[in-house]
């Protein structure tokens, strides 16, 4: 059980700077269901200390649902997961010459007991991370719950 005051929030890390742009994504997502998010840069292979220390204080941070965006040989989806009980949520990312499908498999492929759930490759994955941490959210929330309602209306709309 998480116990914290703090606001809640949905925690998005990322294993660089040059990550940003795609991961974006999922905090303009997040912004449209009026969810906090708290944006941070650490990798699992260059700051792997402040990496593990990012993942074990989030939950007291008000951090309910972790999204880990990396690329190439991704181990920062998976170093969250090792580091805390939350949710984790994992974006593939395209920044390698092999175009995420190593970071695709390399977030994926999780051992048991130690779970990611891997989203898509790049931007649809990012947004849809966003998407399914309102999921998550929403089923302790009943304003969330509403808007998440409003918004599946407004897509079977979309024809
Ligand atoms: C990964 O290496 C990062 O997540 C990024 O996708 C990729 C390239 O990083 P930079 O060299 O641009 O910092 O660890």
């Amino acid at each position: 059980m998480v116990r914290s005051k703090a606001p809640v929030r949905v925690g998005i890390v990322m294993g660089s700077e040059s990550d940003r742009p795609v991961m974006e994504e999922a905090v303009k997502v997040l912004a449209e269901f009026g969810i906090e998010s708290e944006v941070a840069v650490r990798s699992a292979h260059r700051t792997p200390d402040a990496a593990a220390r990012w993942a074990r204080t989030a939950a007291r941070r008000g951090v309910r649902v972790i999204i880990a965006g990396a690329g190439g040989a991704a181990h920062l989806a998976g170093a969250m997961a090792a580091h805390s009980a939350l949710p984790v949520l994992g974006v593939p990312l395209a920044t390698s010459p092999l175009q995420g499908f190593d970071a695709l498999l390399a977030t994926v492929q999780m051992p048991p007991g130690v779970p990611v759930g891997t989203l898509g490759v790049g931007a649809w994955g990012a947004r849809n991370a966003a998407h399914l941490a309102v999921r998550i959210l929403a089923l302790t929330d009943v304003p969330l719950a509403r808007r998440l309602e409003r918004h599946r209306a407004q897509l079977a709309g979309r024809k």
